[in-house]
């Protein structure tokens, strides 16, 4: 207790510069580490807000970097940043000030906007300033589209809520914060990423810091419909499903029509505000690819009433075959980062995304994989009227935790988020729930459980998740054929042919009577999915993991590859299509070593090899290879060369278009 006294008069006299009531009201040790107060998290996300009645905080926002978080409420000496304490006579020591801090756009990364961020992974504070004409009669909304990756939200100085989740939308009901006249808003928003969030602090992907969509203030009436879903459900009867929840648990009406169909229906929801209901519809032209109709549908009830441009089509497997609306259908794809063509940053808006749509429609693309993480709802929306196939995809990449229960809620939550704002979108084929995560029974457990998720919420698509490579001794058996392979060509010096020999004499026994490579997709996980996703890197990266095992050069191993590469065989004991979600190589843009590594024609090269295999493997349905657009990445530090690029794009960060773009545009046009 004395030393608790002395210590404490230490900080009084080390700390005497600070406001005397806040020394004198606490502990010290209460001083230093304040016990955090409550966050609430954000409410059910409202659905179709496009239709509805908003205002824009889109714009320019002010920012102070915040690396210590001193502007926290919970950490700092002095309240806080959104307390926005302003000074009056001068004489008041406030030592921020967000209307003399510098502004950035938002929505918008801040590694993009300021050089002195390109890596910064920490909190960043935005502030606000606007004007609000409060009605009695309404609520309002606070809709954030995206912000990476913890968000905390404070209105005119109090706590309104925090959700983490980088890529996911959400919304809090901020009515009780709003005053007549000017508000002020301040967020804090913290990249920092952990071993048990999703993503883990390693991605390659630059992990984007900021608020990355639309800031709106969305109204609503109080009694209003919280969302609402509705999907063909059975192609041949014609027949959709609605459902549609209010804010409120009660009995009310909820009308809804699609007027050029002639369509006007009338429900009831039970006691918990909650209707679904099946309809059958005639004259009922589908949504596809070639003709990607949409009808505007209305939903009211009460005083309110949203809308939706809203498509209707069947996805199916059969086997080994995917179907739309019945026809068997290939999916010609390409990979994608959400990020813009020639500009830093983060892709967000409609824009950004034409563009890059473009791109993927002179490849004759007909589909899209948006990995990793969830893009905005603008790209969807997009899809839907382009007529292009989506793959939507959670950030649950390489190993998470998978034992964490909170790294489970998490990944959870930005599924269901994704879901429920998404779920009406035509050009969604398929929920993807994770990218190359490694086999464990814990994996097993979280990954099955987030396809429950998954397919509780929506289950007109089609589940899928990017899967590993083969088990390592399915690629013993990669070195016994490349080394058969060696034994033939003259580029393979005879010290590397006498490796050879020895490999394939000892490994002839197990594998003389096969006729190629082939890998057998085997993941369990498989059985769970509708459409097996593969990532394969043949070409690329497989050699250089080979080289230091078996003892010969890196090129020999390469040449040899490419040998094999057309006879190569894919495939799964599941019956299911397999659809290679990646492959790829890095290629700089005029690399003048031509045909060497990173040069156009290596991965030009790549690409040849890599058609020519998969057009042979009939399990094979489709394919997305890695990817549309060189993309920044963390992990790829090469000067020259990558420049913290991932250089595996068909278009380089500018959109000049390098040799394998036009290889892939020709095989969809006239060989897939
Ligand atoms: C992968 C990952 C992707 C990487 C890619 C690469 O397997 O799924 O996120 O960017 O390989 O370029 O290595």
């Amino acid at each position: 207790m004395i030393l608790k006294k002395i210590n404490y008069v230490f900080y009084l006299l080390a700390f005497s510069f600070f406001h005397t009531d806040i020394i004198l009201s606490q502990d010290a040790e209460e001083f230093f580490s304040r016990t955090p107060p409550e966050y609430n998290p954000p409410g059910e996300l409202l659905g179709w807000i496009d239709s509805r009645e908003y205002q824009n905080l889109n714009g320019k926002w002010h920012y102070i970097i915040d690396p210590m978080n001193n502007g926290l409420p919970e950490e700092s000496f002095f309240g806080g940043f959104p307390q926005n304490k302003l000074p009056s006579e001068g004489l008041e020591l406030i030592e921020y000030d967000f209307e003399s801090a510098k502004t950035m756009e938002i929505p918008g990364a801040w590694n993009a906007h300021e050089k002195n961020l390109l890596f910064y992974r920490g909190p960043v504070w935005f502030y606000k300033n606007f004007n609000h004409k409060s009605s009695n009669n309404n609520l309002t909304h606070l809709y954030i589209g995206a912000s990476n990756f913890t968000t905390k939200v404070f209105l005119n100085g109090k706590i309104v809520g925090s959700y983490e989740g980088g890529y996911t939308s959400f919304n809090f009901d901020i009515s009780e914060y709003l005053v007549d006249g000017n508000n002020v808003l301040t967020i804090h928003v913290d990249n920092t990423l952990s071993k048990d969030s999703v993503p883990t602090k390693k991605t390659d992907w630059w992990p984007y810091g900021g608020i990355l969509g639309d800031v709106l203030l969305i109204s609503t009436p109080k009694q209003f419909i919280q969302n609402a879903y509705l999907q063909l459900s059975d192609l041949g009867k014609r027949e959709l499903l609605f459902k549609a929840q209010l804010n409120l648990p009660i009995i009310a009406n909820v009308n809804l029509s699609i007027p050029e169909l002639n369509i006007y229906e009338e429900f009831l929801t039970n006691d918990s505000g909650f209707i679904e209901q099946k309809f059958n519809v005639d004259d009922l032209k589908l949504w596809d690819t070639t003709n990607p109709k949409l009808y505007t549908v209305i939903v009211k009830s009460g005083d309110d009433q949203i809308s939706d441009d809203i498509g209707f089509r069947e996805i199916d497997v059969i086997g080994k075959k995917i179907f739309l609306n019945g026809n068997e259908l290939k999916l010609r794809g390409i990979s994608m980062h959400s990020e813009p063509i020639d500009e830093e940053g983060f892709a967000f808006s409609r824009k950004h995304f034409k563009e890059l749509l473009k791109y993927a429609e002179s490849l004759n693309a007909n589909f899209v994989r948006a990995a990793h993480y969830p893009y905005t709802r603008h790209l969807s929306k997009l899809c839907d009227e382009l007529g292009i196939l989506l793959w939507e995809e959670i950030p649950v990449y390489w190993n998470i935790n998978w034992t964490n229960p909170k790294t489970q809620a998490s990944a959870e939550s930005m599924l269901s988020q994704l879901i429920k704002r998404d779920w009406n979108r035509a050009s969604i084929v398929i929920w993807s729930l994770g990218n190359e995560t490694p086999y464990s029974t814990q994996r097993m457990n979280f990954m099955i459980s987030q396809k429950e998720t998954a397919i509780s919420l929506d289950s007109t698509r089609l589940i899928s998740a990017a899967l590993l490579s083969g088990n390592a001794e399915q690629f013993r058996s990669l070195v016994y054929f490349l080394a058969l392979e060696g034994l033939k060509h003259d580029f393979v010096l005879p010290e590397e042919k006498a490796i050879f020999r020895s490999i394939t004499d000892q490994m002839k026994y197990l594998y003389g009577d096969q006729e190629h490579f082939s890998i057998n997709i085997d993941d369990p996980l498989a059985e769970h999915l509708d459409i097996i996703a593969y990532n394969e890197y043949f070409g690329w990266y497989y050699t250089s993991f080979l080289v230091d095992q078996i003892g010969v050069r890196e090129s020999t191993l390469r040449k040899l590859m490419f040998k094999i590469m057309p006879s190569i065989k894919i495939k799964s004991q599941f019956n299911k299509p397999i659809h290679i979600s990646e492959f790829g190589a890095g290629a700089k843009l005029n690399y003048p070593n031509k045909g060497k590594i990173w040069s156009e024609e290596y991965q030009n090269k790549v690409y040849e090899h890599q058609l020519a295999m998969l057009k042979n493997n009939p399990q094979v349905q489709g394919i997305s290879p890695w990817i549309l657009k060189d993309f920044r990445s963390m992990m790829r530090p090469l000067a020259n060369v990558q420049d913290y690029y991932n250089r595996k794009g068909l278009v380089d960060e500018r959109g000049r278009k390098k040799q394998a773009f036009n290889t892939l545009a020709n095989f969809y046009a006239e060989q897939w």
